[in-house]
């Protein structure tokens, strides 16, 4: 089901939509504005869909893929999609035995801790992405001019997930084999680059405007490590997608000592969480730097008034970056009410 919105004029099929202004560093009237795992489960229509659907197999149905990407979208009115799918569908298409657990997250049968197990991971046919192409597709007609985001997750918070062979808090063994066995560190990372990389690549050249690559779990990464042993990694996943041309944005959790490094692998925009003011970001990063971010998601549950005073100091500090793209520090969570998401948006059009 196409948007209401998606019948631009002729002059408005010209016009550069605001989010990529933005992240080009210019200021549109209003701040632009999306929500990290804005599709999913805080969305009673996502959740209907999804009855008797595996999530991988949610990921791979193009047609389904791209209608949990609409929904909200139609719903919040916000400036951009975010391509449904998941950082493990790379791994998944490679033909490794990954799932998602309900309530959990992404779990491996075999998890990947020495150098013969990362000498066995299988390359990634570019034809297994034909999908991913397909759902982009269908999802960039449905979106009429709202731009569509595409995604990846970073090699370290992949590969994080290969080690341990599930969510892990603090990623010990995974750092653990950073340090005692650099070399299998290093073809483990690379492989994790390379697969990721064409996942992204492969939405931006489906027709995603821009692309975000999450490097979720870094923050629990010293400077000296990010910079030696991961840096270099992520610099390769978006060498393909640097050649596309398109706004790149980087993300992590708890990244506020790591922000410059991050940026330094080659993006254009920072994604901040929630532990560091705007303010602060722009400090670090140099005022000239697009920022997205970063209103607390623990704060979607307070009562409106917190709510809406935390999102004017957000509007306020992030006025000391060149662009801004209104966000939360992290995903929605999925007990969010979405009247509150929605809210926010009109919120954000009226004073951002
Ligand atoms: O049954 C379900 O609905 C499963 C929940 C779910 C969903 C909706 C998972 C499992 N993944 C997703 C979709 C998803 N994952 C999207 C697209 C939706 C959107 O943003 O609107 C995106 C961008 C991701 C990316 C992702 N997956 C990240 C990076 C973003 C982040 O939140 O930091 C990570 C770390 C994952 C792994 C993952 N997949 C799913 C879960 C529950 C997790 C996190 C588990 C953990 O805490 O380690």
């Amino acid at each position: 089901m196409p948007l209401e919105s998606s019948h631009p004029t002729l002059a408005d099929s010209y016009a550069v939509p605001p989010l990529i202004r933005a992240y080009r560093g210019e200021r549109p009237e209003t701040a632009p504005v999306w929500f990290m795992r804005q599709a999913g489960r805080s969305l009673p229509e996502y959740r209907e869909l999804r009855v008797g659907t595996d999530m991988l197999d949610a990921c791979l149905d193009p047609e389904l893929a791209s209608e949990i990407t609409l929904q909200p979208v139609r719903r919040h009115g916000v400036d951009a999609g975010i391509f449904f799918s998941d950082i493990v569908i790379p791994v998944r298409l490679a033909g490794v035995d990954v799932r998602i657990v309900p309530g959990r997250g992404p779990v491996l049968e075999h998890p990947v801790r020495t150098a013969a197990d990362v000498a066995s991971l299988p390359p990634l046919d570019p034809a297994a992405l034909e999908p991913i192409r397909e759902a982009v597709r269908l999802t960039v007609a449905g979106l009429g001019g709202t731009p569509l985001i595409g995604f990846a997750g970073a090699p370290y918070t992949l590969a994080s997930y290969l080690v341990e062979g599930g969510p892990s808090k603090e990623q010990l063994r995974t750092r653990a084999l950073m340090h005692s066995d650099p070399e299998t560190w290093a073809a483990l990372l690379s492989w994790c680059a390379d697969i990721t990389g064409a996942f992204l690549e492969a939405q931006l050249e489906a027709g995603a405007s821009a692309g975000q690559l999450f490097d979720s779990w870094a923050g629990s990464l010293s400077l000296a490590d990010y910079t030696a042993h991961v840096a270099p990694h992520s610099a390769r996943a978006l060498e393909r997608a640097k050649a596309l041309g398109v706004p790149l944005v980087h993300f992590g959790v708890g990244t506020g000592e790591l922000l410059a490094a991050m940026h330094g692998v080659g993006v254009d925009v920072m994604g901040v969480d929630w532990r560091i003011p705007l303010d602060e970001a722009s400090r670090r990063l140099g005022a000239d730097v697009p920022l997205q971010g970063n209103i607390d998601p623990a704060l979607l549950a307070a009562p409106w008034p917190v709510l809406e005073a935390h999102i004017v100091d957000v509007l306020e500090r992030g006025r000391a970056a060149k662009a801004h793209v209104v966000n939360l520090g992290h995903g929605v969570p999925p007990e969010t009410d979405p009247t509150v998401l929605t809210r926010v948006v009109e919120f954000v059009r009226a004073h951002g």
